[in-house]
């Protein structure tokens, strides 16, 4: 039996009862958020069992056609959310446009932004996946249908943000901007139960985390901040591990635990990075600055950047703040150094 019978619920509502003004909806819309993440963990957590593979084209033991699992995550997002009167628009990874909420269905006030399963190539590898979440209240008059503009803010405008990590347990981990609090799903009885009240992470980083078969793309700066964390002498200390899983929720949940730096870097092949802002970076980088950690692009805050387009990829460097503030030492000085030059 878990040590305090906490639900997300329950922990969501205690949030609102300490501000007179929460109207409790932010409650319920985090609540239909909870119950989506119950549905996509149970498809994710089957996938290998019912032949739902990663590709399209094949059919499942039931003669359905298979929808990727990355598909299937985004209808269960948009079906959980769409009715519930709490938004005015959404914006998917699966979708080139912003998702207008159907006519008959009450629109609200609040913008939703989400990745449904980002990592979904490993899911045939049976590597944690995840879910990622961003909301907003939105800019444009209420009653309108909600629009572009109101889904391109910056990511310090943020009112909640969240990721669900299917692993070896499922795991939701939100912010509203009072601290950073994960739950555990308990599949018994289909409750998330509050198992990491309050995380901090880490101020100095055990763990290092990028994708070093790269290496040959990335810019000096970075080459010679990995070379002097991998070099332990200079710091009277051991040396960082390296772990990395190609899974952004999964490397980053891990680092927020033990204290870790995750790094997609521009490089000389993708100047912009790989990572998206608006459904990826900028709520990572709000849960992990909650959690006391930095989120910069390699000079600017995440937090701070204006977005230009939906789907626009920015560098980031994520984690604990010393090893977040080191590297960014390192890239400055290069970038002065090449200015130089
Ligand atoms: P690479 C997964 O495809 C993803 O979007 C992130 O979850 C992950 O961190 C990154 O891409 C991995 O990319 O280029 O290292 O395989």
């Amino acid at each position: 039996m878990p040590k305090n019978f906490m639900t997300l619920q329950r922990h969501i509502y205690e949030g609102e009862k300490r501000h007179p003004e929460a109207t409790g909806e932010l409650s319920s819309l985090l609540s239909d958020l909870s119950l989506a993440a119950k549905v996509i963990s149970l498809e994710v957590n089957k996938a290998g069992l019912v032949d739902i593979l990663g590709f399209t084209g094949d059919k499942n033991v039931h003669g359905e056609k298979v929808k990727k699992l990355d598909v299937f995550a985004h209808e269960i997002m948009i079906k959980a959310l769409d009715h519930g009167g709490h938004f005015c628009v959404m914006a998917s990874e699966e979708e080139e446009d912003i998702i207008h909420i159907p006519e008959n269905h009450e629109i609200g006030k609040y913008v939703l932004l989400f990745d449904p399963l980002d990592g979904s190539s490993n899911i045939d590898v049976n590597i944690s996946i995840g879910t990622i979440f961003s909301i907003y209240r939105r800019v444009t008059p209420d009653g309108e249908p909600g629009t572009l503009e109101d889904c391109l803010q910056p990511g310090m405008n943020q009112v909640a943000a969240g990721y669900i990590v299917y692993g070896s347990s499922t795991i939701l981990v939100y912010t509203t901007g009072e601290g950073v609090h994960g739950f555990t799903l308990d599949p018994a009885f289909g409750e998330f139960l509050l198992s990491h009240e309050n995380i901090k992470v880490p101020a100095k980083a055990r763990i290092y985390s990028l994708n070093e078969g790269n290496y040959k793309y990335w810019l000096p700066g970075l080459k010679k901040y990995i070379k002097y964390i991998q070099d332990a002498d200079n710091r009277g200390r051991d040396p960082y591990s390296s772990r990395y899983i190609g899974s952004m929720v999964a490397d980053i949940h891990r680092n927020l635990i033990y204290g870790g730096i995750f790094i997609y870097p521009a490089d000389k092949r993708n100047p912009s990075g790989k990572l998206r802002l608006m459904y990826e970076c900028n709520p990572m980088a709000f849960i992990v600055e909650q959690a006391g950690g930095r989120a910069i692009d390699g000079k600017r805050r995440i937090l701070e950047i204006q977005p230009e387009s939906l789907h626009q990829r920015v560098p980031i460097y994520i984690g604990s703040p010393e090893a977040v503030d080191t590297v960014e030492k390192f890239l400055r000085i290069e970038d002065e150094i090449s200015s130089l030059s």
